[in-house]
């Protein structure tokens, strides 16, 4: 896959994409991650990117031509469309779906605005979709698509060890994830639970499975909410709910 990012700021992008997941990820060329720099397709020769709002008011708003020419000829170069990603609080909100849905294509091209926000024509003329990874307000679109480039990564073929581990994790489910543990057995006088001890995998299995329902249903009853629950899971959630009754 190959992501292009239109940014005011390159730099802010280079130690992220240099590490961890997705500096494997790039290094395997299971991903090509191409930051631009916005001011490249300034027209003017202060390279400017931004100006006065039509209307009045504070701030600044980003000039159309800079950000239209660049998606341009990102897209004439690419030879084909892709979707054209602005990070916004508007948007619609950025999730393990959407992830997947993202990591299906070959090309994806991410807008960081800035300022008070980007003129309206960019989204009307370049833009194909609008996401937020959240409720609040950032500076600019950076660490959002950044979020979207980790996001996706990890579900690229090839850039995870074991692509089962994929199906397990927190909302790969659809449930929030169980307790993990690991040595020493005893620290502090908190232990491990005596079933991860015992080496009994169906037990073991069953019990974690309890933990992930028991956390999701306190913590997120939306997720719950969403699962077809099995005769299990329904047996297990019920022994929950026995439990929070007796204290
Ligand atoms: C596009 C339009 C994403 C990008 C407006 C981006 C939160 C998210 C931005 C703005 C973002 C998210 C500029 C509007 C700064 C607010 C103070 C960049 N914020 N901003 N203004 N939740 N900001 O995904």
């Amino acid at each position: 896959m190959r992501i292009e990012v239109i940014t005011i700021f390159p730099d802010f992008f280079t130690s992220p994409l240099d590490c961890s997941i997705v500096g494997r990820a790039r290094q395997s060329e299971a991903l090509a991650v191409e930051v631009h720099d916005l001011r490249n397709w300034a027209t003017d020769k202060h390279r400017v990117v931004d100006d006065y709002p039509y209307g009045g008011g504070a701030g600044m708003v980003m000039k159309p031509e800079p950000l239209i020419l660049a998606v341009e000829d990102l897209l004439s170069k690419a030879g084909r469309d892709c979707p054209v990603i602005l990070l916004t609080p508007q948007g619609q909100q950025f999730d393990q779906s959407k992830a997947e849905q993202l990591a299906k294509q070959e090309q994806l091209i991410l807008i960081c605005g800035h300022y008070e926000g980007v003129d309206e024509r960019v989204r009307q003329s370049v833009v194909t979709e609008e996401l937020s990874i959240g409720d609040y307000i950032l500076t600019g679109g950076e660490p959002a698509a950044l979020v979207v480039i980790e996001a996706v990564a990890r579900l690229l073929p090839g850039v995870l060890g074991n692509p089962a581990s994929l199906d397990s994790e927190s909302f790969g489910s659809g449930l929030l994830e169980y307790p993990h543990y690991t040595r020493p057995a005893q620290w502090r006088g908190m232990s491990v639970p005596e079933v991860l001890l015992s080496g009994h995998h169906q037990k073991i299995h069953r019990w974690r499975y309890k933990q992930a329902l028991r956390r999701t249903g306190k913590r997120r009853p939306d997720l719950l909410e969403q699962l077809e629950l099995t005769e299990d899971a329904r047996e297990l959630l019920a022994e929950i709910d026995t439990e929070c009754k007796q204290g």
